[in-house]
């Protein structure tokens, strides 16, 4: 072995240790205080782990070595959410079964993630396609079953005939697929649901009991947008077409003597009732229109508002005034009643949609000038009969009783939150434990019948009337009833995604229980997680069901906590240096400084031909100007979102074998802090990898230790900087600032360097402070201080803070209030002493030469304040 730094000698030789002593295997201690870290397990595609992956698992893995370090019991697991269309799509396109495609992935992605040397438990190890883990998630969607929160309904879904399935709403772009570009069309079909929403509350109130960013929790609440307000029955005029009335949901019951109008969104089940036939064309051609247009095109608060009367009037129940009844797009079907009653006055889309149309705006709410824009603020009530005077908050509670008095509408509670769609027309995912009688009754199947496992098939298709994959599958769909022995059928459709990860966290207590799917002791010593950590792309749904699920366990007493999550952290995005490259019409390359001016001459954007996108690695460097390799000319530096097509993508393997996974880790790490996105900047690997070099010169010469290290003892000068990173590290790792802690370190080494002799006391703390940073070297360097049992088990080193008070402070020594100089005091100085410090100074001394001290104040560690006369 040579002297150098060699992490690939080093590394795979540590990560075979731990393996073979299994020093990452974790077991409940009741004794001892847990902590349990959890990662947002990957779905393993085939593109392999991405730099992304990479942060949020090594801070997690910083956390979990670090916990361990002081003491605590750390449960750390890893796994697959290996469900997914990839992987199916993968299998219709190859036609082997997706089962093969993620077991290679998952292979690869256990051999990256076992390259970074991460702690993981790998006993623990769970993936959601295996039926021994699936055989739970069907268990455990069964108690939902058995608690009415699974129910069956038609739902519109996005059926593409060309394709053949059933489409997220995500693929579908404005009424075309994704991939391909074929029609869509929104037919209702069989779906299972589960009631999310009977939990809306609990949901809303028990995020008062984790800790989470602000962010994070605003978006729940958002999500679930629990409104307060009233809904309210207009009666359809006289002169109708039909008898009936509208109900409408307000959160502003107090404008009713504002509204002028009421909207009908689009698919509301009367606009076909009370359209008259004069306008009819008008009506049905408006609603065509209106359904090509996602939710978000239509109540985009930019957009312009359009609509159409439907020539009906209904009454204003308060007032008996006629209200024209209209249909517009920007009010949703699946929101409150689908209709409103329009209120120009106060209501920023109605006044827009008013003024459009010369609908008539009612001030209702004094304090702004409705013939210029909605006033929303509050104020007392005008033009308003008996509400007048009041102010907005009494008027709702006044109004709401008047109308409840008459049987015209009452106080109600509306979400926005609604049933989670819980059934997918695909293979690969889990299937339901339920099968069909021939009455159409729904039997759940027994436990010792699970899990239902997915036949293996080759055609992973649906049929062409839009059924399920898993109906072609005769054999495994024709089955008997559990209970009579009757003929009965497999439910066809199965789970979604969301499934697998909705529990995944309680698997990893106990995962090989054959009996149960976790022993309750083993889930009260390990719940809940105390830390997870994960992209924000994840802020809303998974968390949101998981957490869901789990307070359905907790009904059931499943689980010994009402949250799951008790602390989450998002990782910001690592993003990507892209370099781009122009080219003039007539084939002249420019330096992209040139290239307003070149954009002045050709009066336009570059036309995407003439861009050439420079991978990062093959940037020609010119100090810090990027340079095209062969052009020369100077590129246009931006930062983006990593993609294939613009070659910004970083490959973790690539780095790990130029630099190591140490230098990786740390890399990622000192990037910035965790939760902010940040660019990859290939250049700042070497910056830290050179810190890893410089520790090991420091402390290592071929087999051993640098003969620089000794036994002295430790000088203060040196104590006292050991302290410093000590405190440093130990707070800043605490509070997950990594990239700060890794500063201190690096500083320290800086100091260290400038010692003639290194003591050993000064060296073995700080290799326990870099080990959950870069285990692998801090490995080798305490085995090299020699140790024979692993460091990480060895105590975190805690600072002293009595080596860290200053013993002397400056302050300030004032003549008659004026600054005159600043003085270095012993910090026990008292008074006598000041002053006789004070007037040994020349500039303080010129000031009282001389003269009489009348008075003295001295604020020790502040002041010194000579009054003279
Ligand atoms: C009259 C009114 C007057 C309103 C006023 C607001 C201000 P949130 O807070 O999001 O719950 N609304 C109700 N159902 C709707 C639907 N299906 N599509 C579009 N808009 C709908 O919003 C509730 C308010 O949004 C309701 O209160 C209603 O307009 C509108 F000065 O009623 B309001």
């Amino acid at each position: 072995m040579t002297s150098n730094y060699d992490p690939s000698t080093i590394e795979p030789k540590w990560q075979r240790t731990w393996r073979d002593n299994d020093t990452y295997r974790v077991e409940m201690d009741p004794d001892k205080p847990k902590y349990y870290v959890l990662d947002m397990f990957p779905y393993p595609s085939g593109a392999g782990l991405h730099v992304g992956h990479v942060e949020g698992y090594t801070a997690t893995d910083i956390m979990a070595r670090f916990k361990r370090h002081q003491g605590f019991r750390v449960l750390h697991p890893m796994g697959w959410d290996a469900f997914g269309l990839p992987a199916e799509q993968h299998a219709i396109k190859t036609g082997t079964p997706p089962s093969e495609n993620t077991a290679q992935n998952v292979a690869t992605f256990k051999r990256q993630l076992q390259r970074l040397g991460f702690s993981y438990d790998w006993s623990r190890e769970i993936n959601t396609t295996r039926p021994d883990y699936y055989k739970w998630t069907q268990w455990l969607f069964l108690k939902l079953y058995e608690k009415d929160l699974a129910y069956v309904a038609n739902v519109p879904v996005n059926w593409c005939p060309a394709l053949g399935t059933v489409l997220a709403n995500e693929e579908v772009i404005n009424g075309k697929s994704e991939r391909g570009g074929y029609p869509v069309v929104r037919r209702p079909m069989r779906q299972w649901m589960l009631k999310i929403t009977a939990y809306a509350d609990r949901l809303l109130e028990d995020l008062d009991l984790i800790d989470w960013p602000d962010s994070l929790k605003k978006m729940q609440r958002n999500w679930i947008g629990k409104s307060q307000g009233a809904q309210v029955d207009f009666k359809l005029a006289d002169d109708a077409p039909t008898s009936g009335q509208i109900r409408v949901f307000t959160t502003r019951p107090d404008t009713l003597f504002g509204a002028t109008y009421m909207v009908l969104a689009p698919e509301h089940e009367l606009v076909d009732a009370i359209t008259l036939e004069s306008q009819r064309e008008a009506v049905d051609a408006y609603v065509q229109k209106a359904a090509q247009k996602s939710d978000l095109q239509r109540t985009d608060l930019a957009k312009e508002k359009s609509g159409v009367f439907t020539g009906t009037y209904a009454i204003n129940p308060v007032n008996g005034e006629r209200v024209p009844v209209w249909v517009a797009d920007y009010v949703l079907i699946n929101y409150g009643t689908g209709a409103i009653m329009a209120v120009p006055g106060h209501d920023e889309r109605d006044w827009e949609f008013a003024s459009t149309y010369d609908l008539p705006i009612k001030e209702v709410v004094s304090g702004g000038d409705v013939t210029q824009e909605a006033y929303t603020g509050g104020g007392p009530l005008v033009n308003s009969e008996f509400l007048d005077g009041m102010k907005v908050k009494q008027a709702k509670a006044h109004i709401i009783s008047w109308l409840e008095e008459r049987g015209a509408g009452k106080g109600t509670i509306n979400y926005k939150l609604r049933d989670w769609l819980f059934s997918r027309q695909r293979y690969w995912g889990e299937p339901f434990p339920l099968v069909h009688l021939e009455d159409g009754t729904v039997r759940a199947l027994p436990e010792d019948q699970l899990p239902v496992q997915l036949p293996p098939m080759d055609d992973y298709k649906p049929s062409e009337t839009g059924q399920p994959p898993l109906s072609k599958a005769k054999d495994w769909l024709h089955t008997t009833d559990p209970v009579t022995g009757a003929p009965a059928t497999r439910e066809t459709n199965t789970m979604p995604q969301w499934a697998g990860s909705c529990w995944y966290y309680l698997r990893y207590v106990d995962p090989e229980n054959t009996r149960d799917p976790w022993d309750p002791k083993k889930e009260k010593y390990w719940m809940p997680v105390d830390l997870y950590v994960g992209g924000d792309e994840h802020a809303v749904l998974h968390l949101l069901y998981a957490r869901f699920w789990h307070k359905v366990f907790y009904d059931c007493g499943l689980v010994s906590t009402p949250e799951p999550f008790q602390r989450v952290v998002n990782q910001g995005m690592i993003l990507g240096k892209t370099y781009r490259a122009y080219r003039t019409e007539d084939d002249t390359w420019i330096d992209h400084t040139d290239r307003s001016n070149y954009e002045e001459l050709s009066g336009d954007e570059i036309h995407p031909s003439r861009i050439e996108i420079v991978p990062p690695g093959k940037v020609d460097w010119d100090g810090e100007t990027p340079k095209h390799p062969v052009h020369g000319v100077t590129l246009d530096t931006q930062v983006e979102k990593m993609s294939k097509s613009l070659g910004n993508v970083v490959n973790p393997d690539e780095v790990i074998e130029e630099y190591g996974a140490d230098a990786l880790r740390l890399y990622e790490m000192f990037m910035g802090p965790l939760e902010q996105a940040k660019p990859w900047d290939q250049r700042s690997v070497n910056g830290v990898h050179r810190f890893l070099t410089r520790t090991w010169r420091l402390l290592c010469e071929d087999q051993g230790l640098h003969a620089r290290v000794t036994d002295a003892p430790l000088t203060e000068e040196v104590n006292k900087a050991l302290h410093t990173m000590l405190k440093r590290v130990g707070e800043e790792t605490e509070a997950m600032r990594f990239n700060t802690a890794i500063a201190a370190m690096m500083e320290y080494v800086n100091f260290l360097y400038k010692q003639d002799t290194i003591p050993r006391a000064a060296v073995e703390p700080f290799v326990v402070c870099l080990a959950p940073y870069a285990p692998h070297i801090a490995e080798e360097l305490w085995s090299r201080l020699g140790h024979t049992d692993t460091v990480v088990d060895a105590a975190w080193p805690l600072h002293d803070e009595d080596v860290l008070v200053e013993d002397t402070v400056e302050i300030a020594v004032q003549i008659m209030g004026k600054v005159r100089a600043t003085i270095a005091l012993p910090t026990d100085a008292d008074e006598a002493a000041a002053v006789s410090l004070a007037r040994a100074n020349p500039d303080v001394e010129k000031h009282i030469e001389g003269k009489t001290i009348r008075r003295v104040i001295f604020v020790p560690g502040r002041i010194l304040n000579f009054v003279v006369g």
